[in-house]
């Protein structure tokens, strides 16, 4: 039996709860997709829904601790050195498409240090969940990331800028690269759980641009405590500030860089 540290214990009650409204949402999401009425707004409810249990739970249980939270934003505490980097449901829209892919995502940070992660994948109770030191888990199981070591055997998870974001021209170019390189590309839908399954050895790689910090605050920890590297485009640890990120197995970070830098230009 694993033993967990008690703010890991908190994290992942905290996602168990607020993903179990989330699932009887999505099954009411389901329903609003046969009637072909619109969703968004039932969906940004249950994101906010989702929020506030969150937010209630942990702060319950470390009432000091600041947040940075997808909807609510900044909220500042008493403890200066922990924040708590929260996304409700990463991987909104196949939420709203019914799509049964997406992820509770709780990062806790000190002193500008991510040191536990949590992601909960509700529809089939998945909990991802890695403490700085501690190992990275997927339920029971401890994760590793994969151990192929050539480009041209690896599954490489990416997010597809979308209209109205930048960086499309960029993307083209590192598709391109990545399509004449490696065995596959696959756009999940949420960069939460693309950084747990390259932790748990599904994918060799995974990047993408123009992040928020709750998208990622989370499975940093988890690809890092599984053995795997993660960094922005240029190498360094910039990911939360600069929404960029390139995550790796150990034998393969590097020639993601290199391929990424390469198609960039
Ligand atoms: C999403 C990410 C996804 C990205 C989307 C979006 P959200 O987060 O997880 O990988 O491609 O554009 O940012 O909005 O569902 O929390």
């Amino acid at each position: 039996m694993i033993v967990r540290s008690p703010i890991l214990n908190v994290m992942m009650a905290a996602a168990r709860k607020a993903g179990r409204g989330m699932v009887r949402d999505f099954g009411e999401v389901e329903k609003l997709q046969v009637s072909k009425k619109g969703t968004s707004d039932f969906v940004s409810s249950a994101d906010i829904k989702a929020e506030k249990t969150l937010r209630q739970e942990l702060s319950k249980a470390r009432p000091g601790f600041a947040f940075l939270l997808e909807e609510g934003g900044v909220v500042t505490g008493d403890d200066k050195s922990h924040r708590w980097i929260v996304d409700p449901i990463d991987g909104t829209t196949n939420f709203i498409h019914g799509i049964p892919h997406f992820a509770v995502s709780i990062g806790l940070e000190r002193d500008g240090e991510m040191i536990a992660g949590v992601v909960y994948e509700p529809i089939s109770d998945s909990m991802f969940h890695a403490e700085k030191g501690a190992g990275a888990f997927l339920n029971e199981w401890r994760l590793r990331v994969s151990a192929r070591r050539d480009l041209s055997e690896a599954v490489l998870a990416t997010g597809i800028p979308h209209r109205g974001r930048p960086g499309q021209q960029h993307f083209v170019k590192e598709l391109v690269a990545a399509m004449e390189q490696t065995a596959g590309i696959r756009r999940f839908g949420s960069a939460a759980l693309d950084l747990a399954y390259v932790a748990a050895g599904r994918c060799e790689g995974y990047w993408e641009s123009g992040l928020k910090p709750w998208d990622i605050a989370a499975g940093i920890v988890l690809v890092k405590e599984a053995g795997g590297y993660v960094s922005d485009f240029t190498g360094r640890a910039s990911m939360l500030e600069s929404g960029d990120v390139v995550a790796g197995n150990d034998k393969l970070h590097v020639k993601l860089l290199a391929m990424l830098r390469e198609a960039r230009g």
